[in-house]
């Protein structure tokens, strides 16, 4: 038995180790706007061995998996002492999510978990369910995570165990180790999601995007981007939510949209990824989409580029929920280049980088969306011309 335990684990640890430092390389010659890479950055798989096994020849003489890992996904990012930081939406067999740290020194490839997942300090109401950390290192001197927490629909009737109600949960770290608990958010929305802290005060508080929705699915007729300022994060209260982004008939954002990661500063103005959803017969279809705000006027949008800005591809198209992309965090080196962390169908981690120049082209030069079948033939035969007249 033990001769077999002996040879379990150091299979184990073999695979787990050639999977966290396998190279990954860019796949060329991508769009010019990023580059997508081959491997996914993290995967349920780069949990360590000693997480899913009790390696212990007297209780586990099987070795076998003690607490199993379903997915690692939605994860929220940033620079910190010079490491390449996911806040990784991880999940168990059970289907609860928990945040876990995982790092790595090039942002594309190597990355490891730290030894533990974030305790998480609860509420009165205790949290059923956590996920879709956005991390933001607010010049407040604090680092924000704020989460969607998620528990049973109270008023439910008993025959339905899936009715919701998802609230914007938020903490704060100094070392992304003890995370300080503070009340969830209130706004007028009976549900939130995808509320993200903006990283510079704005009139003295504290600017938040949100997405008010009116059922626990459906945006309802909530839904949008959402903008709203508080005083203070120890008591975050907004009263007045100003829609800046709307769904709208027949594009990418038709369902639904939400704020991805917090935006980044440029000269021209504030850069945004986010999620648009739209209704197929085949499901909801999540895809990333950009747009750029003012840089004074923060509810004002300057730039909206057509369509979306990465979709579903390949091996990234299945999984626990399929054909979903979904970014919460991306990371800005001081040289201009961009690491965009996205996940796909709510299993796995990937990484595309690009840089501020290539993403500000891309805001400022992409055509608008006309709405129109003819707005965008329009667009096409402009470049066609340009091509074939030169
Ligand atoms: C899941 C999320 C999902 C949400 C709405 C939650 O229970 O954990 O991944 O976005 O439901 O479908
Ligand atoms: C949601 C999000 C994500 C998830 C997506 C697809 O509404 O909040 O957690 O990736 O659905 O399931």
């Amino acid at each position: 038995m033990t001769e077999q335990f002996n040879l379990r684990l150091s299979q184990l640890t073999k695979d787990w180790q050639q999977l966290v430092e396998k190279p990954n390389e860019k796949v060329e010659p991508g769009n010019g706007i990023y580059h997508r890479y081959v491997n996914p950055v993290i995967t349920a798989a780069h949990a360590p061995v000693f997480w899913r096994y009790d390696i212990d020849p007297e209780t586990n003489p099987y070795l076998m998996e003690r607490f199993g890992i379903n997915a690692a996904f939605n994860a929220g990012a940033m620079k910190w002492k010079g490491k390449y930081i996911l806040a990784v939406r991880t999940e168990g067999l059970d289907r609860k999510s928990f945040f876990a740290i995982a790092e790595s020194p090039n942002g594309v490839d190597n990355f490891k978990f730290w030894n533990y997942p974030i305790s998480l300090p609860e509420r009165e109401d205790p949290d059923t369910n956590v996920y879709d950390m956005r991390l933001t290192q607010h010049e407040d001197g604090w680092i924000y995570g704020l989460f969607c927490t998620e528990r049973r629909d109270p008023s439910a009737p008993l025959h339905d165990q899936s009715m919701a109600i998802a609230a914007c949960g938020i903490a704060r770290t100094l070392d992304l180790i003890k995370w300080e608990r503070l009340p969830d958010l209130k706004t007028s929305s009976p549900q939130q999601r995808n509320v993200v802290l903006h990283p510079e005060f704005v009139d003295g508080k504290y600017a938040l995007y949100t997405r008010p929705q009116d059922s626990f699915i459906n945006a309802g007729t909530g839904g949008g981007i959402g903008f709203g300022l508080t005083d203070s994060m120890e008591n975050a209260v907004i009263d007045e939510e100003r829609i800046i982004d709307t769904k709208q008939y027949h594009t990418v954002y038709e369902a639904k949209n939400g704020q991805g990661p917090a935006p980044i500063k440029t000269p021209e103005g504030w850069l945004h990824l986010a999620h648009g959803v739209r209704n197929t017969a085949a499901g909801l279809r999540y895809v990333l989409y950009m747009f750029m705000t003012d840089l004074h006027d923060l509810t004002k949008v300057i730039y909206k580029p057509a369509g979306y800005f990465i979709a579903p591809e390949g091996e990234e198209r299945v999984g626990d929920v399929s054909n979903v992309i979904f970014a919460n965090g991306w990371i800005l080196d001081s040289d201009g280049k961009v690491f965009i962390y996205y996940a796909s169908s709510d299993t796995r981690m990937h990484v595309a980088t690009s840089t501020i120049a290539q993403l500000l082209d891309y805001v400022k030069n992409t055509v608008a969306d006309g709405l129109r079948s003819a707005t965008s033939v329009e667009t096409l035969c402009g470049i066609i011309n340009k091509n074939l007249n030169k």
